[in-house]
């Protein structure tokens, strides 16, 4: 979309003299031949799915992903989205990247078309980055502003220090409007207001440039507007070293450290002065208190086969899960790199999908179990499950066997008979298969 609208401006000028029609022709080739380019391997979004499978199975799985609007809302400059859930740091975190010790909660947009008002982790302001611990879950909420109007694919975003950005599940958001509107008014905590932050003391900042702009042009001048290199150099050769500064260059040089150092001492008061409490961009880290999990340890999910029958899109996991629970249990969802399989014989797990959850993300076909039966308290049970849909395919989890990590991470939801929920990792090796 970033690309459409600086296309588009760029047409617009192309466009502003007929005499370069020609121009115009030679740009639409270009940009139809970039545009086949990019439709034969992506059709849309802005990069999610070219992430190596393993980093997407692996990292960060988001659930109870919510929006304060929905998939395809259209709305204006200067509305507020909220994005709100859950996400699980992957206890087997890959190794090819650094662990999550210093993260950044952001949002996935292409470009600044929204502002981030407000953003938490389990309800700390994260202005800062934080750290977190894996295997445990955290409640994000990301408040956002839309600023430039097009349609944009939204998403919660965490930044991890050598990784770069996980993405959760993303949404389309059509902004309307004119983003000369745009107002992004805030209160300092002197009780100032600003009324645009986007704009504010830019005077002052051309001003300066300006300023120090002019001094460095008349140094350059005043040094440019004699004889340059061959003639110095003749005088180099010749030994005539004392006569390329002269009295006049040291006297102005003088006066002008002079001018510069009072100058700074000016700008200084006078800043001091309009800003009495100046406080220095924090550079610390936010920390967070972890919420202890109540469910921890009630289901013991190991995995013992896992396979990708690649002309199916089909992955079955076959795996032993033990009930350590006092009530019996059934598997309702299968959710990994945001895509999720609901198991349609849960009730529980057929609610839960019902909320506003990206179509594209979710699996059309139902999860697959071999046996439906509830898992009773202290039972273990070895289950085959089978979550096949073209999305594996669409999005460009297929490509898990070209990683040099040929492994998967996925969360389970089970449910007991009281509808309460209970998260499992599953993790494990997987391998191709091609052949029924
Ligand atoms: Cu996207």
């Amino acid at each position: 979309m970033y690309l459409k609208n600086m296309l588009d401006m760029k047409k617009v000028m192309w466009l502003k003299g007929s005499e370069q029609m020609i121009k115009v022709n030679v740009f639409k080739k270009s940009v139809l031949i970039f545009m086949l380019l990019i439709i034969s391997t992506v059709v849309y979004a802005h990069g999610e799915r070219n992430q190596e499978p393993f980093l997407r199975m692996k990292t960060l799985h988001w659930y109870d992903a919510k929006w304060s609007v929905k998939n395809e809302a259209t709305i204006q400059v200067n509305d507020e989205v909220v994005l709100e859930g859950k996400v699980h740091f992957f206890s087997r975190w890959p190794q090819v990247i650094n662990k999550p010790d210093v993260i950044f909660l952001a949002n996935a947009t292409p470009g600044p078309v929204f502002i981030r008002e407000e953003s938490y982790l389990n309800e700390v302001p994260m202005i800062q980055s934080t750290g977190v611990e894996l295997g445990n879950v955290y409640d994000y909420k990301v408040k956002l502003k839309a600023r430039i109007p097009g349609r944009h694919h939204v998403h919660p975003m965490i930044n991890v220090e050598s990784a770069g950005g996980l993405v959760g599940p993303g949404i389309w958001i059509t902004v309307e409007g004119n983003a000369d509107d745009f107002v992004y008014s805030v209160e300092t905590r002197t009780g100032q207001t600003i009324d645009n932050l986007g704009t504010y003391a830019t005077g002052n900042v051309y001003k300066w440039h300006a300023i120090w702009g002019a001094i460095a042009l008349f140094w350059i001048l005043w040094w440019i507007r004699r004889p340059l290199l061959i003639e110095r150099y003749l005088m180099v050769k010749d030994g005539q070293w004392s006569k390329l500064i002269t009295l006049t260059d040291m006297k102005l040089g003088a006066s002008l450290i002079v001018f510069i150092i009072g100058l700074l001492i000016y700008a200084n008061m006078i800043t001091k002065e309009a800003h009495k409490y100046t406080i220095p961009l924090q550079g610390g880290k936010a920390e967070i208190d972890k919420i202890p999990n109540p469910n921890e340890g009630l289901v013991y999910v190991k995995n013992k086969k896992a396979e990708y029958y690649l002309p199916g899109r089909t992955v079955t996991i076959n795996a032993d899960i033990t009930n350590n629970h006092d009530l019996p249990i059934q598997l309702g969802e299968f959710t990994s790199a945001n895509l999720r399989f609901i198991n349609h014989h849960v009730p529980a797990a057929v609610k839960a999908v019902d909320n506003g959850y990206p179509e594209e993300l979710v699996a059309d076909s139902s999860l697959v179990i071999d046996d439906q039966n509830p898992i009773m308290p202290g039972e273990t049970r070895r289950i085959n499950i089978d979550a096949t849909d073209a999305a594996w395919e669409v999005e460009r989890l297929s490509s898990l066997l070209n990683d040099p990590d040929s492994s998967y991470g996925a969360l389970l939801f089970f449910y007991d008979t009281n509808g309460k929920r209970i998260v499992s990792e599953v993790y494990g090796q997987i391998l191709p298969t091609f052949v029924d």
